[in-house]
């Protein structure tokens, strides 16, 4: 006998520590039901001796399109990619054929923009191409305070009026949904987010808990809407659950011997 869940590919970096990237990916399908495979594109070993930079490696662009064609050819059916940490062009570039030559039907993108072990001048040609090539390519994107703001060609976001503003500049750059994420970080309370979806304009809230970095929130919400996307559940439906997720995920959290909470998933309750 056999079981079909369903199927989602992350198409994301390393984080040795188990933190963020793809290892919490898969953690957070596999706590939702979902079959979580993964495609690295990158790896990310933060450094306990340089106040926890991220050494940052990227994976060779055909080895990218070897784990993205292995993934694709043993799962006929893979309902929701997530794309996660990219970090350099020849990144962009596997990624985007990818995706053009599988054609997934539903594809998430946290659009990570800035990974602290890369240079500076890099990145400015990088989030063009983020923007250009693989924003296009999405179903909805998850972008934070900073990336909302970038994406949305704006200076900075500091009140919700100018965060529901930048939702909808961002999805009139192509993309159908819009999960403009503040979580507690416009001083409401709350851990607030906005979705938009060309016409409902949504203001997702649920308590705060602390103002404290969370080491892999934004992964966690942006996987949690990826598997349940992957279920069958609507863009909205998918972010109400997956802050449900990130709010179960990040309380209590957990603590290892570095100055920032690492989420846990596996204390979410379906
Ligand atoms: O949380 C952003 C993120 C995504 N992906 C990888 C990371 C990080 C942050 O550390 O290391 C691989």
């Amino acid at each position: 006998m056999s079981t079909t869940p369903p199927i989602a590919l992350t198409i994301a970096g390393s984080e040795a520590s188990g933190g963020a990237g793809a290892q919490t990916d898969l953690k957070t399908f596999q706590q939702l039901g979902v079959f979580g495979c993964a495609a690295l594109t990158c790896i990310v070993s933060m450094n306990p001796k340089a106040n926890w930079d991220h050494r940052f490696v990227p994976v060779d662009p055909q080895v990218i399109a070897d784990q993205i064609e292995a993934c694709a050819t043993v799962h006929s059916g893979i309902d929701a990619v997530k794309v996660g940490m990219l970090g350099t062009q020849p990144t962009i570039d596997a990624v985007d054929a990818a995706l053009e030559r599988y054609g997934f039907p539903i594809v998430v993108l946290d659009p990570v923009l800035i990974c602290k072990g890369q240079e500076f001048s890099a990145t400015m040609a990088v989030d063009n191409a983020l923007r250009e090539r693989i924003l296009p390519r999405a179903t909805m994107v998850t972008p934070n305070l900073f990336e909302s703001a970038t994406l949305a060609g704006v200076e900075e976001i500091t009140s919700l009026e100018a965060l529901k503003d930048a939702a909808k500049r961002i999805f009139d750059l192509g993309v159908p949904n819009v999960l403009a994420k503040a979580g507690p970080s416009l001083g409401t309370g709350t851990a607030l987010d906005v979705f938009y979806d060309g016409s409902a304009l949504e203001v997702l809230e649920v308590p705060a808990v602390g103002t404290e970095r969370m080491h892999g929130a934004g992964c966690t919400l942006a996987a949690a809407v990826t598997a349940e996307l992957a279920k069958g559940a609507t863009p909205l439906e998918a972010a109400v659950t997956a802050k449900n997720v990130v709010s179960a995920s990040v309380n209590p959290g957990m603590r290892g011997n570095i100055p920032f909470t690492y989420v846990w998933q596996g204390s979410y309750q379906h």
